[in-house]
């Protein structure tokens, strides 16, 4: 029987990525996003070139209901999920904390935190009952260190580093395995939708130095989620060569 991986976030980089190198080792994938026209384009792709199965599920990882009623049915032949990524995530702004958006801050942390919880929590009785599971979460390298005007995007990911941590705790009983991995600098969507549509500035993150790309994280993400059962990376901090940490870059 083939094994599944269920893929927060799968219509752009990391998660579309993740798709892509799991599929192409023959896993069926679960691939979940808001923008419907991408999810089936990109599930029709998969089955087309690797011949698998795919369910793409259309929701917004921030509505509590929408999450459970979709996860919660999930058909009988895909319940038995191996791996759980929550990936689905953004940065919006990059502002002065004094200056930043509420608005920002409340859908940072929906998403990036409160997404996390609602998906996993939908998903941890079929991992429960299967008596294993892995648990891949897409933290950042701003949920390691703060960086100036990194304000309420740190918070939210800081707070995802700690509920990884509290997640391998207490899932110890049930045989489920608990990565969090966190990327530096990666050229994806991602600068886009946090400069909101302002190429330019998005752009500009990533001159001077070659960032990760998604392909890497996802070779990142393969690797854990291929290990015996017995062992589980817990955690990873991931940067191009040219950075050191959240603030200290060699730039051309
Ligand atoms: P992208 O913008 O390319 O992809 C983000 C994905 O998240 C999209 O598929 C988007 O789908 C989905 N998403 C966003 N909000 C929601 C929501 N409310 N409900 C459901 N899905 C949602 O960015 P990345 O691939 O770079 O980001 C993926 C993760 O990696 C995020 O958690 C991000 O914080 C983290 N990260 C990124 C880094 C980088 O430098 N790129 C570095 C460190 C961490 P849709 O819009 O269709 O809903
Ligand atoms: C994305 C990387 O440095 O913009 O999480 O926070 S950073």
């Amino acid at each position: 029987m083939a094994k599944i991986i269920l893929i927060t976030g799968a219509t752009s980089g990391f998660g579309k990525a993740i798709a892509e190198k799991f599929a192409s080792n023959q896993w069926d994938c679960i691939i979940t996003g808001r923008r419907e026209d991408r999810l089936t384009s990109i599930a029709d792709d998969l089955q087309n070139k690797f011949n698998v199965r795919v369910l793409p599920l259309v929701f917004d990882v921030q509505k509590r209901n929408d999450v459970f009623k979709q996860l919660s049915a999930l058909p009988d032949d895909w319940k038995h999920i191996d791996v759980l990524v929550n990936n689905a995530g953004l940065a919006l702004g990059r502002d002065s904390f004094e200056n930043a958006s509420l608005d920002d801050w409340d859908i940072m942390v929906d998403t990036n935190l409160k997404g996390t919880m609602y998906v996993t929590k939908a998903i941890l009785p079929f991992l429960i009952e299967q008596k294993k599971g892995h648990i891949i979460n897409i933290g950042s390298i701003a949920g390691k260190e703060v960086y100036p005007n990194g304000n309420g995007y740190c918070a939210s990911k800081h707070a995802v580093d700690a509920l990884s941590k509290s997640m391998r705790i207490d899932l110890l009983p049930h045989n489920i395995k608990v990565t969090a991995i966190h990327p530096g600098a990666v050229e994806t969507e991602f600068s886009l939708v946090r400069f909101k549509g302002d190429a330019t500035k998005a752009a500009a993150i990533y001159e001077g130095f070659t960032p990760l790309h998604a392909e890497d994280i996802a070779d990142i993400a393969y690797y854990c989620a291929t290990l015996p059962p017995t062992v589980c990376i817990n955690d990873l901090i991931v940067t191009p060569v040219a950075q050191a940490n959240s603030t200290s870059f060699y730039k051309k």
